[in-house]
């Protein structure tokens, strides 16, 4: 009974607000929900309401787009057919409807804004580049009801709140990784994850293709690593690995979204799949075993072997034909096994190779160890935030990406009870993910130092599509934000309340979220 009580009242509040948001007149023909603009996530730059306007999506509503706006145009109207089961066929021109421009937008608004004005007539996006465009049309998925995420057709209306959105990212590289190498994640399950992290415009996805337990990428010149060293993963399952149809297929698919695919190929540590499958890349000329634990650090190439470099020349230039994006990333952590003179030796050496293939290397943060070249971006895994090698390499030049393991680190379990994860870094919780400034987070290192942000999903423990989307929903979100948004925009309370907002689109997409009780209480 008292449960009836507050659904009651809940229901009145909402009907209340329904009628404040779309006006008296639709709201006695049965208000439809309308989404508010100011749910947007990541937290547009500014937002402006227009009290009372609104925009209804109908069967032929023309979708205008031309020239490099065409495929974006394709894209919104796939997204949004599956669920309104409408035409809206793609035209140029223009008119009322809605309309992906690459003229009119503030040149302020940079390569990846967009200002996004919702009338009564039309929904207009504007942008300078095709990416600002791409990322309008995320916001734009947003104002619309849940239900437009569906895979199958749903009743609307599929109505829009007006008002006007202008915005820009924070941060140039707001990141993903995932470790395709302690459990091997297939194409599909790959592109899945791309289209999840475009819903909140990341713009790279960093793959861990190597680690001990397995070398998931072909390479022609060394055919037994993804042959023999792709053969099992952790756990001893049967492992696996990408043909160079399937990466230049993920590739191109993560292109289609305005993402980019930043290879990874660990070293000098993490290498026992490359050891096991070639016995002369080991010191001793004998391959060990393949190995399916999850210890870390206990690997290393031969550093004073001029093979192994023939061999990193190989794997670089290969990897390189498949790479349209700047990076390549070298690894560079938990080289236990390697003495420190050779690690800085060989780390030098190797950010040479992939500098002379006309590459910039990223690095976990160890390779200030090294002497990084002005190139060369370090990620920081760390965990606390005073880190003086690291801030003193940023103050010679060093950019840094922040991916700080007890904030950005999707495998962490969120609180003793996660079936998944580890918690060497603690648990990390959607509040602790959120909570920090990446433009002020590492002592003495200032945020014209920070290139960006990435949430890296390690994968000892995570076996399938749906793990993946546990561990990642909802922290990657609150990652996403923190590279998009503008600092003025952090606010947790404000967070948390567009992020509940989310949950039923997961529904709608069939993401298997975690449904954190700070969120969805
Ligand atoms: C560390 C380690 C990885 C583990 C991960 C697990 C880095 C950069 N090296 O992060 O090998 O998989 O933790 O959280």
């Amino acid at each position: 009974m008292g449960g009836s009580r507050v659904r009651a009242a809940v229901l009145t509040v909402v009907l209340a607000v329904a009628v404040a948001l779309v006006g008296p007149q639709a709201a006695t023909a049965a208000a439809p929900a309308v989404s508010s603009m100011r749910d947007v996530v990541p937290a547009p730059l500014t937002v402006k309401p227009a009290g009372g306007t609104t925009f209804t999506l109908r069967p032929g509503t023309p979708i205008f787009a031309s020239g490099d706006a065409r495929d974006i145009g394709g894209y919104l109207a796939g997204v949004l057919r599956r669920s309104t089961g409408y035409r809206l066929p793609v035209v140029s021109g223009s008119g009322p409807g809605i309309s992906l421009l690459l003229t009119g937008a503030d040149p302020s608004v940079g390569d990846e804004g967009y200002r996004l004005d919702v009338t009564s007539k039309a929904v207009v996006i504007r942008a300078q580049r095709p990416a600002g465009l791409f990322a309008g049309v995320q916001t734009l998925r947003q104002l619309l009801p849940p239900a437009i995420e569906s895979a199958i057709v749903r009743k609307g209306p599929w109505v829009i709140a007006g008002g006007q959105i202008v915005d820009r990212p924070r941060l140039a590289y707001r990141g993903a990784m995932l470790d395709v190498a302690r459990h091997f994640h297939p194409v599909g399950t790959v592109l899945r994850y791309i289209d999840e992290l475009a819903l909140y415009k990341i713009n790279h996805l960093h793959l861990h293709l190597t680690d001990d337990q397995g070398w998931r990428i072909a390479i022609d010149s060394w055919p037994r690593l993804s042959a023999y060293g792709g053969s099992t993963q952790v756990g001893g399952g049967a492992g696996g690995y990408f043909t160079k149809a399937d990466y230049a297929r993920i590739v191109a698919y993560a292109k289609s979204r305005y993402i980019t695919v930043v290879p990874e190929v660990d070293m000098p540590g993490h290498v026992n799949a490359a050891l096991a499958s070639y016995a002369e890349l080991n010191c001793d000329g004998k391959a060990p075993p393949l190995y399916t634990g999850i210890d870390v650090g206990f690997s290393s190439l031969c550093v004073s072997k001029e093979i192994t470099y023939r061999f990193i020349d190989d794997v670089v230039r290969e990897l390189v034909a498949l790479t349209p994006g700047p990076y390549l990333h070298i690894g560079g952590d938990e080289a236990h096994a390697t003495k420190p003179d050779d690690y800085a030796t060989f780390m030098d050496r190797v950010q040479k190779i992939v500098a002379a293939h006309g590459k910039s290397a990223l690095a976990w943060h160890q390779v200030v160890n090294a002497t990084p070249l002005p190139s060369t971006v370090g990620q920081y895994w760390g965990t606390t935030r005073s880190a003086p090698d690291v801030a003193a390499a940023a103050g010679r030049g060093t950019k840094l990406l922040l991916s700080p393991a007890n904030k950005a680190y999707l495998d962490m379990k969120y609180d003793p009870s996660t079936p998944l994860g580890l918690s060497w870094a603690g648990y990390v919780e959607v509040k602790d993910a959120y909570d920090w400034d990446p433009g002020a987070y590492l002592d003495g290192v200032s945020e014209s130092s920070v290139f960006g942000v990435e949430a890296p999903l390690w994968t000892e423990t995570i076996a399938t599509l749906a793990d993946i989307e546990y561990m990642a929903f909802p922290r990657l979100p609150a990652i996403a934000e923190l590279g998009w948004s503008p600092a003025s925009a952090h606010d947790w309370t404000s967070f948390r309340a567009r992020l509940a907002t989310q949950g039923p689109r997961w529904e709608a997409q069939g993401i298997n979220f975690y449904r954190s009780s700070q969120v969805f209480p």
